[in-house]
């Protein structure tokens, strides 16, 4: 059986013991490299990923209600989530997956999807910071210039970048009911147009009254980067099992 035949059967499998022995034999055949923070990252639907996130996605299943933050890592999700719950209280289900290894569920249901792109460069640096704060002790085995060559190669979690992005953007040109794609940059130059923007797409535009009552700008400063950073909760807690939440926000700025 060759790796497409065996990603098919794992993607199907229906016991926990069967879809681990397949995703053993699929391991086995897919092109490896060494990871910045794990043994292996493996190139799977042709973006590199460890093994856990190949068995993560297929266990998801979208309902039309949800709407899905969609980034490659540091471009960010945090600030998005924020924004969409001040909306409307929508609570958004992040995703580092390329749009073309989503789930069905989430291509087919009538969720829609939020991408946010941000230039490579505050990217990488960003997630270079990020692994040595959450991860000092183990951190490597790269030195910095090796991996930003590794960055630049697309060998990174959900890399290649362009690919990632270019899967999103096209879907955004072909489905924009379905598909909103949103740039770092211009949000930071100008958060009060995508703010609009992304209220219209999710079904909850702002009123006259909203707009005249600046409702905007109080959503646009609630969110901003400084208030997050100073929040109870980003000070001390943690969403995601070990990792604190304060190394979400560093610089947030463009550099790029
Ligand atoms: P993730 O991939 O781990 O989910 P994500 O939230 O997408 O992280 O991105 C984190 C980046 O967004 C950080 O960038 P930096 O390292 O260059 O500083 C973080 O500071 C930035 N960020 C978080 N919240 C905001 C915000 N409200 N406004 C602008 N940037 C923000």
């Amino acid at each position: 059986m060759d790796a497409t035949e065996l990603i098919k059967k794992q993607s199907a499998a229906e016991g926990q013991k069967e879809e681990q022995k397949l995703t053993h034999k699929l391991l086995a055949l897919l092109p490896k490299e060494k990871g910045w923070r794990t043994t292996n990252l493996y190139l799977y639907q042709n973006f590199w990923c460890q093994q856990k996130e190949i068995e993560a996605t297929k266990h998801f299943k979208a309902e039309d209600a949800d709407i899905i933050v969609a980034t490659i890592p540091k471009s960010g999700t945090t600030w998005l989530k924020a924004l969409a719950f001040a909306i409307s209280t929508f609570s958004a289900f992040g995703t580092h997956v390329p749009f073309g290894s989503l789930p069905d569920s989430i291509r087919e249901s009538n969720c829609r999807i939020v991408y946010v792109c941000r230039n490579p460069f505050d990217t990488f640096v960003s997630i270079w910071h990020y692994l040595v704060k959450i991860r000092p002790e183990n951190f490597g085995p790269f030195s910095l210039e090796e991996a930003f060559d590794m960055y630049c190669k697309g060998v990174v979690g959900y890399g290649p970048y362009w690919d990632h992005m270019l899967g999103y953007y096209k879907q955004s040109l072909e489905t924009p009911h379905k598909v909103l794609f949103l740039r770092y940059e211009n949000m930071k130059k100008d958060i009060t147009f995508d703010l609009k923007k992304l209220a219209q797409f999710l079904g909850s535009p702002f009123s006259m009254d909203d707009e005249r009552g600046r409702v905007v700008e109080e959503i646009a400063n609630l969110c901003s980067f400084l208030n997050l950073k100073d929040l109870e909760v980003n000070k001390e807690g943690k969403a995601i099992s070990e990792f604190e939440n304060k190394h979400l926000f560093r610089k947030g700025e463009v550099r790029g």
